[in-house]
């Protein structure tokens, strides 16, 4: 998002990248794999000892949630063709086709600071701290675009319950592996790597807030943030970072990639706010990915009744 704003990218290049979509849904449709996807089969992993061994395995025994959308689901091909993935590459194309590299088991993620059990998790143990339960959030990128994703996860807040936070812990601060040789877009200077992320206890407490570790009732595909990952629908999809190996409670607000790169575009909120335009561009619109006409933007994403709370009495053109 910081190479090249919406209107910077030529005709002819968004043309390509809705044919593309279009042509995947025609052709999803169009064939068996329509049925496969339907019925909630997903194609599974290669073997080896990648995180493809992994990713499409069906996860048992989650629940529903009230919390869910009823929207239409973005289709399983575009939620893992087009994605933001800067460790492997700035385009949309890139994670799908270079992330197989990354290997997801063993994977360990170390939760520490500012509380009384600190832990590094093995991943497979993280996975089970909470029944899993599938979400069907929202995500809308900064970039202007949204799709309708059924995660599988559980709230953060369980596992934050569990390792009790001290009177300090007024932050935490998340990050993402850092191995230029799984990851080569960490070869570029493109953030200062690795990827961090951050939120207000209260914003982590939220039951919005969730760990995700699959999408589709199965595990993550590594393009997605496998072996698990952030998302805060309500926030705009940066928040929502992958590939999480260190999760840290702190006492003072931590400086999140996007900060650094460009503090004037991207604030330590970045709450989706169709009333505070990106200093390059307007918020107030988006386009849900499968469909031709922009759909306006809601305040916090549509999920206002859950979150607006959090932020009374703040100004939001400041705290962007
Ligand atoms: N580590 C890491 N996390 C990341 C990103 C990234 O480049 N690196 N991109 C973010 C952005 S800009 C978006 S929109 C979402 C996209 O998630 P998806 O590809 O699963 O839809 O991931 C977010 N998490
Ligand atoms: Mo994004």
């Amino acid at each position: 998002m910081l190479i090249k704003k919406p209107s910077d990218i030529k005709g002819s290049e968004i043309t390509d990248k809705e044919t593309y979509l279009n042509r995947r849904r025609f052709l999803i449709e169009t064939s068996a794999a329509a049925a496969a996807v339907a019925t909630g089969f997903v194609f599974p992993g290669h073997l080896g000892d990648s995180g493809e061994a992994h990713a499409g395995t069906k996860l048992d025994g989650v629940r529903k949630s009230p919390l869910s959308t009823g929207e239409k689901k973005t289709p399983f091909k575009d939620i893992t063709n087009y994605n933001n993935f800067y460790e492997f590459g700035t385009d949309k194309y890139s994670p799908a086709k270079k992330s197989k590299s990354l290997i997801t088991r063993p994977w360990t993620v170390a939760v520490e600071g500012e509380i009384s059990r600190p832990k590094v998790y093995d991943v497979d143990e993280l996975i089970k701290l909470s029944p899993l339960e599938e979400r069907i959030y929202r995500l809308r990128c900064v970039e202007g675009w949204s799709m309708v994703i059924p995660w599988v996860g559980y709230p953060l807040n369980a596992l934050i319950k569990v390792v009790e936070p001290t009177s300090k812990a007024k932050y935490l601060e998340f990050v993402t592996l850092y191995d230029p040789k799984q990851m080569p877009g960490q070869r570029r200077g493109v953030l200062d790597w690795p990827y961090v992320e951050g939120l207000r206890m209260d914003e982590a407490m939220n039951p919005l807030a969730i760990l995700a570790v699959g999408l589709y009732g199965a595990v993550l595909p590594n393009q997605n943030g496998a072996p698990i990952r952030l998302v805060v629908p309500w926030k705009y999809g940066f928040k929502s970072i992958k590939s999480i190996v260190r999760i840290r409670f702190v006492e003072k607000q931590p400086k999140t990639a996007w900060e650094k790169a460009a503090p004037n575009e991207y604030g330590f909120y970045s709450n989706v706010n169709p009333e505070v335009d990106h200093p390059r561009w307007s918020q107030a619109r988006e386009r849900r990915i499968g469909e031709f006409f922009k759909r306006k933007t809601l305040m916090f994403n549509g999920y206002a009744d859950h979150v607006a709370h959090l932020y009374k009495g703040m100004d939001l053109k400041i705290h962007f």
